[in-house]
């Protein structure tokens, strides 16, 4: 099973700005994490950053065929991009929305999620741990959709 990990806008700095509100972990931190929890899982994992949304766009449409599950931090983008709630709706891949901080308890604008109607649900408020969330629930999501 092979799961792909897509992360949005300005994740490239965790660990490095705003530590007060996003912590001191970095994304390569994440990833390794991630790995680690994969190997036990016996699961395959690709993991990708960008800070553009039609290359999250092209990712999300190339998964088909390739990737059982997709699970997305689309960051800002969460709250902006009928193009990638577009892509998830349109690729029909399994996708599991994450989310380092419970965006439900910060500013309202970022409460509403465009990408949430199209995914099998959302993992947030967890910190780095939503990360793990994020591949258990693909095991689990592979398992009852087939
Ligand atoms: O909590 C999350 O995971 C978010 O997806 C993070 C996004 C934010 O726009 C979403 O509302 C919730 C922000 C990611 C930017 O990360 C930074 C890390 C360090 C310094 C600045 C931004």
């Amino acid at each position: 099973m092979k799961i792909l990990f897509l992360n949005g806008p300005n994740l490239n700095l965790l660990g490095t700005r705003e530590p007060e509100v996003y912590g001191r972990t970095t994304l390569a931190d994440i990833e390794a994490k991630v790995r680690e929890r994969a190997v036990q899982l016996k699961v395959e994992v690709d993991f990708r950053q960008s800070n553009q949304e039609g290359e999250l766009v092209s990712w999300i449409q190339e998964a088909r065929g390739k990737f059982q599950v997709i699970v997305v931090n689309a960051a800002a983008y969460t709250h902006t991009s009928v193009a990638l709630r577009d892509a998830i709706s349109a690729v029909g891949v399994p996708t599991i929305e994450i989310h380092l901080s419970n965006i439900h308890a910060r500013e309202e604008f970022r409460h509403k999620s465009l990408i949430a109607p199209v995914c099998k649900g959302q993992i947030c408020g967890f910190g780095e741990k939503s990360y793990i969330l994020g591949l258990e629930a693909s095991v689990f999501v592979n398992e009852t959709d087939k």
